[in-house]
């Protein structure tokens, strides 16, 4: 992030509920807690989720920044109350009198912060980590993407999300095209997994039914796109101002994420140089190819939309890969922090797959970077103002 706009969320996952703050969004922009909750709805639908999601209905209160229906320019606060909180009253209480309500967890799940964060923090208590590094979280990241999403739009900046991959279930003969962007976010936005291939989205169902039976787990892989992307966005003068490794940090800061790749990524690894670059045409009327705004374009798209750190016009395609949720029903090894013995952990309550929720958290983050790097390109404290910017930078194009 370079910090025109920047956010902190805040809350645990049985507290009473998640804060955010969003900062740097200008004056104008027509902004609801319909837009928001319309996005937090595609975050809690995919198939594989536990028995937590059958309590939360997230709607996301503006706390402040917005006035009738508008931006303001100052910053916008938005609270998710926790449903679940009515159970944990006592027990997540920030009163001192409820102290040992409830008992300490001691038993570190293996793949999650526990043991890390227990010992780092000092906590006896693992809950006072795992209440924290929960994805429950992710919820407000949905919400202030949500809210960058809604500015990106105002320019044309779409983005979206599908999921290539549930544990060894792949999707085939699959490539995102800006031609048949529409369809895929249809056909995506109808399968239970997220999925654009309703082959492959039957059998993804099928794999989750098995490791639910199992008590197992799964993870899988994401495509995030951005399309509408003017060139410039980022660059390449220093490691920090690049676009490729901003959204790779906030793709990975995602909880469970283990890896991203951008464009062909590692496929371009196996492949030869005059395969793999996208080559460069000209034509005088504006290409409807790669949707720029200049007169060159390209036919492929290995790069992501992304050149020396820089959009370059094409849409970015971005992609991360999640590990297996690690709160299993079925038992695992590890040692008690306490007592020192060891035990097998088994839990009653568990998602199976969260990948197509994951999905539309990389929607979010990929939204609040890509707003991050606009604004930085374009400025603005009103949204009049930076339309004037990015419509004079858009004519600036067409005549080089
Ligand atoms: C999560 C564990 C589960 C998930 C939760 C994330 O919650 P619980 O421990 O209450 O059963 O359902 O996800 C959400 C609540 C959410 O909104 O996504 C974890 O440990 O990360």
């Amino acid at each position: 992030m370079t910090n025109k706009l920047r956010f902190l969320t805040a809350g645990e996952s049985h507290g009473k509920g998640l804060m955010g703050i969003l900062e740097g969004i200008p004056s104008g922009l027509p902004l609801s807690s319909e837009d928001i909750d319309k996005e937090l709805k595609r975050r809690q639908m995919g198939y594989g989720r536990g028995g937590r999601m059958k309590i939360e209905s997230d709607h996301a209160e503006i706390i402040s920044g917005v006035r009738w229906g508008k931006t303001i320019g100052s910053p916008i606060s938005l609270l998710i109350e926790n449903r679940d909180w009515k159970n944990w009253q006592e027990g997540m209480s920030s009163d001192e009198k409820y102290a040992g309500s409830i008992p300490p967890v001691t038993r570190p799940r293996p793949g999650h912060a526990d043991l890390a964060g227990a010992l780092k923090y000092g906590h006896k208590d693992i809950r006072n980590i795992l209440e924290r590094s929960s994805a429950r979280e992710t919820a407000m990241r949905v919400a202030v993407g949500a809210v960058a999403k809604k500015f990106l739009s105002e320019f044309g900046i779409n983005i979206g999300s599908y999921v290539i991959q549930i544990g060894n279930v792949k999707i085939s003969n699959f490539k995102f095209q800006i031609s048949n962007f529409k369809e895929i976010f249809k056909k995506t936005e109808e399968s239970s997994v997220r999925c654009p291939d309703e082959d492959a989205s039957k059998k993804m169902v099928e794999l989750i039914d098995t490791a639910a039976k199992k008590g197992d787990t799964l993870g899988g892989v994401f495509e995030v796109f951005a399309t509408g992307l003017p060139v410039g966005l980022g660059s390449h003068i220093q490691w920090d101002k690049r676009l490729d490794g901003r959204l790779s940090q906030a793709l990975m800061g995602i909880q469970a994420i283990k890896g991203v790749e951008i464009g062909t990524g590692f496929e371009m690894a196996e492949r030869f140089g005059s395969e793999v670059m996208d080559e460069i045409f000209y034509s005088s009327q504006q290409s409807a190819i790669s949707g720029q705004q200049s007169g060159f374009y390209r036919k492929t798209n290995h790069a992501g939309g992304i050149e020396g750190g820089m959009t370059n016009g094409m849409p970015i395609v971005i992609r991360a890969a999640m590990k297996p949720i690690p709160t299993l029903r079925k038992p695992l090894r590890s040692v008690d922090i306490i007592t020192k013995e060891p035990f097998e952990a088994a839990y009653e309550r568990s998602d199976t797959c969260a990948v197509p929720a994951a999905a539309v958290i990389g929607e979010a983050m990929t939204a609040i970077v890509v707003a991050d790097a606009f604004l930085e390109k374009f400025g603005g404290d009103s949204i009049e103002e930076t339309k004037r910017n990015f419509n004079s930078y858009i004519e600036y194009l067409k005549q080089f």
